[in-house]
């Protein structure tokens, strides 16, 4: 409904057509199923009963409590309409651990293989992995029509321990029903491990319950964490839907469909999980009565903000809908940084420091694509009152001197998945396997861990200024501001997001095309996007899928703008501020951190003389009735006190006065929306001379979406929409920016050169003028183990499938080339690159012959792209060289008379590269690329 109209379209439709009918009839109109909210036959029948009542409702909302306006209509929850002989099950799953696929397949399987009627539900969170999935499947002898969610199951799995203790999963629960739980320790000991709420609910409801340690099958087996065929057949077996035998053989058949593309290896490992499966699932013994004393806890932790408490905690819980419409804020703001409160503890295992193998060198946090593992260098003084299990050592090298230093995992919010471990290259030489951090069992470490990383955080953050943010370890020591998202365990986007945030701080802002970063980005009820001690951090905000580049070109527009608004009302108001402090604050030109810092303080003080100022003149603004605009703007002083109008001036400095610290906008989004959908605006945006980053996380598909095929997909890749291989070459965008010549381009890989990526972000972060940065990330969709996906970018770059380089038009400039290839030759051919990656390799076993076809034909294109490349590195470039870049000074073409140039931002350059850089930690490539 329209905020203001008297009701909604249908209804008033339906109204007017009445009235010009002159039909004497009441018309009465209602809401339900506002955002996918239930709409079930209770409810149905609540509103046929108030239709029956002599004053019915009008305007009412059924599944909504509305307590403000009290429209919401009664119904009666135990109410339904389901037949007795529908089976129901329920399955609370892990996101991407398969449970969603394999109950597609039970439907399959019980569909086709017997009389029955089949239907499926599927719950998702937005988040992509390691959150809760719930698959509501109804089996029954007659058509199905229950058009809602399963609230009375027969049968309730739940494949995540851990939930226990987060949801109400035995909520939909029906007496006598089969409860299913994956344990991850003896069938003999999951009584006594339940928390006591659970243990009641088994009791009341008589319920039968079995367990199983799915992991450790899937283990025994070879599955890794992938335990869905294990859990299926534990349903079959149960539900006794068909009879067993058939059923196993049937699971079999469907695994053998379902894997079979992956290969025998694959297949067999499920056959072998089957088998195991039956054998290893036990039936609890459940004892009379309750006896556990453990309750679950609080689903935040108890010093979360009272908001966060009342409703974030219960969306998180999965009762959103049942909030109240009080609690919402009146305004829709909502807080962030709040992914910190969700502790979420998806991981099995977690990583574990151990501090005397440790280089010190912040990779482990640098590569964390969740924020959960990460480093400090602080005084030793800051030890006292340390948890006794808190580790620390002496921090090495010159700048740290008599420091101490550490490495914290906030094993809470790690995903498990295993890319600190995979990157750290700090080794036992005696023990091989043995790192400085190696993955261990997370529940018996989740108690002390809590305390050691909430004391961790408790230990300040070194002043940016004082930290080299252009060193691997050095942006390693600053808090990220974007933390614990909920994308993919191992995604290969989110840890250059993190990144950034710790490169810019709170002066970045963000605009997001749609995709994976706008969902993990800017998710209810939490969001990544943090906060410093300061309470500040970056602005972030989603448009569209396709808009991301001229949305982000708005807020560059307009902090501009604000910004030229500050120096302007700054030089008017010279003498109220002080000549002197006005004159620094005009001419910072805030290129590095520490100016940065002074430029924040400086502004600090001009809001304290302002505020002061204001007040002074405050009463003589309250007696300026009847003063017109023009006298308020343009007053003058008068005996040294500042006059009503320069009083306004100074308020509306005060409004703006941030702005005269430096702002970096940032436009990011994945291939879909740079390459195809965005890419027009995205190419607009490079025309402009303004000092805006584009940022493009190349997952080479459309993967919020499941992973359709874009113009950055491999040629000879498998996608969807290119199920017979992408036959055409990838579009190369770096390229096609380059030929701007005004243009900062970058092509990074962190998994190659996390030393080149931190560069070509600084470089873009510092140019003035427009930045182009097109980062490699490992997605689900490629198709092999995320904890191994940095070692695939290597080998993406090695095999030549993907160039490493930046392109500087400062260097130009200068008489150089601006382009430099940051690596040295193509040591890879490409079919051993593509071979590890299922998205290729499934095209060489289903159609040997295309995938030859196809990679030798990409191998020739990738060689052709090298020579091009390389060609162009070597130009010459002199001053009187024809290839300079398009740039042309606005201030001096504006100095012609020729047109007007108004706000152009004002960048830092970048620092100069330090000759002892790498020095630290000596790896190669912590040296400059
Ligand atoms: C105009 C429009 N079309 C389609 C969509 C649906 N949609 C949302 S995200 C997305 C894919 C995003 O892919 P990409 O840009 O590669 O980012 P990724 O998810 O890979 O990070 C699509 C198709 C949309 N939001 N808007
Ligand atoms: S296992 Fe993954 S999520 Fe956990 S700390 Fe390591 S990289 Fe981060
Ligand atoms: S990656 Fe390994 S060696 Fe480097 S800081 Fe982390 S734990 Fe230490």
């Amino acid at each position: 409904k329209e905020p203001g109209s008297a009701g909604e379209p249908l209804y008033l439709d339906v109204q007017n057509a009445v009235a010009e009918a002159g039909l004497e009839v009441e018309v009465f109109g209602g809401r339900y199923g506002l955002s996918g909210k239930e709409f079930t036959p209770a409810m149905v029948k609540a509103v046929l009963d108030e239709l029956a009542k002599p004053a019915p409702k009008n305007h009412f909302t059924v599944g909504i409590e509305d307590d403000v306006t009290a429209s919401s209509l009664d119904y009666d929850p135990d109410f339904t309409a389901e037949g007795k002989d529908v089976y129901r099950a329920v399955f609370y799953g892990l996101g991407s651990d398969g449970t969603v696929g394999a109950n597609k397949n039970s439907i399959k399987i019980i569909g086709e293989g017997t009389d029955n009627f089949v239907q499926g539900y599927f719950v998702y969170d937005s988040k992509k992995a390691g959150v809760l999935t719930v698959s509501h499947l109804r089996f029954g002898p007659r058509p199905i029509r229950s058009a809602y969610l399963i609230d009375r199951a027969n049968f309730v799995a739940c494949h995540v321990w851990a939930y226990l203790d987060r949801y109400d999963t035995l909520s939909l629960a029906a007496p006598e029903a089969i409860f299913l739980i994956n344990a991850p320790f003896p069938p003999e000991e999951v009584w006594d491990r339940l928390p006591r709420e659970v243990q009641q609910q088994i009791v009341d409801l008589k319920l039968r319950v079995y367990a199983i340690n799915a992991y450790e099958v899937a283990k025994r087996v070879g599955l890794g964490g992938r335990i869905n065929t294990i859990m299926q057949t534990c349903f079959f077996y149960l539900s006794k839907i068909i009879p067993p035998e058939e059923a196993i053989a049937a699971n079999k058949a469907a695994t053998t469909e379902t894997y079979g593309k992956r290969g025998d290896e694959v297949v067999a490992m499920n056959h072998r999980a089957v088998d195991l499966a039956v054998a290893s699932l036990r039936e609890v013994k459940i004892p009379a009565q309750v006896t556990a004393s453990r309750r679950r806890g609080s689903l935040v932790p108890p010093g979360a903000p009272e908001f966060v408490q009342k409703v974030t905690a219960r969306i998180m819980a999965g009762e959103g809908n049942r909030l109240p419409v009080s609690a919402l804020p009146e305004d829709g703001v909502w807080p962030t940084h709040t992914t910190r409160w969700e502790k979420r503890n998806i991981a099995l295992e977690v990583p574990v420091w151990g501090p005397e193998l440790c280089l010190q060198c912040g990779k482990c946090s640098f590569h964390c694509p969740h924020a959960a593992i990460r480093t400090k260098v602080y005084d030793p003084e800051l030890l006292a009152g340390a948890p006794p299990t808190f580790k620390s050592v002496d921090a090495r090298g010159r700048e740290y001197a008599g420091k101490k230093w550490t490495v914290q995992v906030a094993v809470e919010d790690c995903t498990g998945c295993g890319a600190c471990v995979e990157i750290c290259p700090g080794r036992d030489k005696s023990q091989p396997g043995r790192k400085a951090i190696n993955m261990a069992f997370q529940p018996p470490l989740r108690e002390q861990e809590r305390e050691n990383y909430l004391f961790f955080l408790g230990i300040p953050d070194p002043e940016r200024s004082q930290v080299r943010l252009d060193t691997v370890k050095g942006s390693q020591l600053v808090s990220p501001l974007f933390e614990y998202p909920g994308a993919c365990a191992g995604c290969g986007e989110t840890a250059y997001i993190k990144l950034l945030t710790q490169l810019v701080g709170d002066r970045l802002l963000i605009g997001n095309a749609t995709g994976c970063s706008s969902i993990y980005g800017g998710n209810l009820p939490t969001t990544p996007y943090a906060t410093d001690a300061a309470g500040r951090g970056p602005a972030w905000n989603n448009s569209l899928f396709e808009d991301a580049a001229e949305f982000s070109y708005g807020l560059r527009l307009t902090v501009d703008k604000l910004a030229e608004e500050a120096r302007e009302l700054l030089d008017q108001l010279r003498d109220l501020v002080g000549e002197e402090l006005a004159q620094e604050l005009l001419a910072s030109k805030q290129e590095t951190e520490a100016e940065i810092a002074q430029q924040r303080r400086r502004v600090a003080e001009l809001k304290k003389r302002l505020a002061e100022a204001g007040e002074a003149s405050l009463a003589g603004l309250r007696q300026a009735e009847g003063l017109n605009q023009t006298r308020l703007v343009t007053g003058a002083p008068s005996g040294g006190q500042p006059s009503t109008g320069r009083a306004v001036l100074c308020r509306r400095l005060l409004l703006v006065a941030d702005y005269l610290v430096k702002k970096s906008v940032w436009a990011i989004g994945g291939d879909g929306w740079a390459f195809d959908i965005g890419f027009g605006g995205l190419d607009h945006v490079l025309a402009s001379q303004r000092n805006i980053n584009l940022l493009v996380l190349n997952t080479q598909v459309y993967s919020n979406t499941g992973g359709q095929c874009s113009k950055a997909t491999p040629m000879g890749s498998v996608a969807l929409f290119a199920a017979g291989g992408k036959a055409t070459a990838k579009k190369d965008l770096g390229a096609i920016a380059m030929t701007y010549g005004h243009v900062y381009v970058a092509q990074v890989a962190m998994g190659y050169s996390d030393a080149q990526t931190l560069r070509a972000f600084l470089e873009a972060e510092s140019y003035d003028g427009p930045s182009l940065v097109i980062a490699y990330s490992h997605c689900i969709a490629m198709g092999f183990d995320m904890a191994k996906g940095y070692e695939h970018q290597r080998r993406a770059v090695e095999s030549g499938s993907w160039f490493v380089y930046r392109y500087d038009p400062r260097l130009a400039a200068q008489g150089r080339n601006p382009l430099q290839i940051d690596f040295r030759d193509m040591t890879l051919p490409l079919p051993d690159f593509a071979r590890a990656e299922n998205r290729f390799s499934v095209l060489e076993r289903s159609h040997p012959e295309a995938a030859d076809m196809l990679w030798e034909k990409a191998q020739r294109h990738i060689c052709t792209r090298w020579h091009l490349l390389k060609q162009q590195a070597q130009i010459v470039y002199s001053d009187s060289c024809p290839f300079e870049p398009g740039v042309v000074d606005e201030q001096a073409l504006a100095a012609t008379g020729a047109r007007v140039v108004t706000g152009r931002s004002v960048g830092m350059n970048l620092p100069a590269a330090r000759a002892d850089e790498g020095e630290e930690t000596g790896h190669e490539e912590d040296k400059p690329a």
